[in-house]
């Protein structure tokens, strides 16, 4: 048996359900959770913080070089199935920037791709910062082989993918503005050239888009900081690559001063979450975040309403 599902039955035998409760992984720093329901369990793909020291980079800074998936059956007892990509096992990828950011994963034809940032190794005067790459598997919690090159095209972080009702593939990620393309059917090329989604409010940096449809309404929601930590919005339109109009806030600004959030959406036996971090293991350095989850509504106007953060 795994340390953290140990953890969590022995809070549960004692009555405690302290582990059940946020957030939602107490052994170790998980941040930018994606979560997915695949068959019966639901799934969380997030980054993994860790503290750097001055060799592995800027002791102040994000520092990530690999990721774990963890699955639920209940949202309470979490399995940490390991280690499926780190920074060593991706063929392109720099083995000492310790930059592993937000992911995704989503299935396809009964495979799973995992998108994942990080950046190149050798990289030329157009690879500079952030590539994107994907790795896949056959079953959710991997193994996963990452392919040889990043994608070509995408220059940025925090990857995102919808599928739409019809089949097509989206990509969206983030470099100053968000961007959106189509995929191919292979899920690892672009079919389109990147849109910047320029309709979303303009002041202020904006990153980790998530979107997905829900009765024919598709939404953009992203992390905005304006002042000194990012609040959690949404926008909506017709089409996957809108145009989008701006709607309000999911979650408003940090209460424990973590300058990130970042977050997904997700319906699980007929109740929608929003899952997000904030910094509670790590009150004083907002770099080393823990991941969360708690119930998100919708109104009979498909409008979201806003989710305030439980703490115990
Ligand atoms: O985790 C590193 C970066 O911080 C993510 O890529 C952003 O979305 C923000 O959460």
């Amino acid at each position: 048996i795994k340390k953290s599902t140990w953890m969590v039955c022995v809070a549960v035998c004692l009555g405690t359900a302290a582990m059940a409760q946020n957030p939602l992984v107490m052994d170790q720093f998980t941040a930018d959770p994606t979560a997915r329901v695949f068959g019966d369990r639901i799934y969380v793909y997030p980054s993994h913080d860790i503290r750097c020291d001055e060799r592995q980079g800027r002791p102040d800074w994000f520092c990530m070089e690999d990721y774990h998936v963890f699955s639920s059956s209940n949202l309470t007892e979490w399995e940490d199935h390991g280690m499926i990509v780190s920074q060593e096992n991706v063929p392109w990828a720099d083995e000492e920037a310790y930059s592993m950011w937000a992911p995704d994963c989503i299935e396809k034809d009964g495979k799973y791709y995992f998108y994942f940032p990080t950046r190149k190794k050798e990289a030329d005067a157009n690879e500079k910062g952030f590539s994107i790459g994907v790795a896949v598997a056959d079953h959710p919690e991997g193994p996963f082989v990452p392919q040889d090159q990043p994608i070509k095209g995408v220059r940025g972080i925090d990857p995102n993918v919808l599928i739409d009702n019809d089949g097509q593939a989206y990509l969206y990620w983030s470099e100053g503005h968000i961007y959106g393309a189509k995929l191919k059917d292979n899920m690892l090329e672009l079919a389109s050239p990147p849109k910047i989604l320029k309709d979303l409010p303009s002041k202020g940096l904006k990153e980790g888009p998530f979107v997905f449809e829900r009765e024919g309404i598709y939404y953009m929601t992203y992390p905005h900081v304006e002042n000194k930590t990012e609040r959690l919005e949404y926008a909506i339109g017709n089409n996957p690559l809108g145009p989008f109009e701006f709607q309000g806030v999911i979650m408003d600004e940090s209460p424990t001063g973590c300058w990130t959030n970042h977050h997904s959406l997700v319906i699980f036996r007929d109740q929608w979450y929003l899952f997000y971090h904030h910094n509670d293991l790590s009150p004083d350095f907002d770099k080393n975040r823990s991941i969360r989850a708690d119930s998100l509504f919708f109104d009979t106007q498909g409008k979201i309403k806003k989710v305030t953060p439980t703490y115990r």
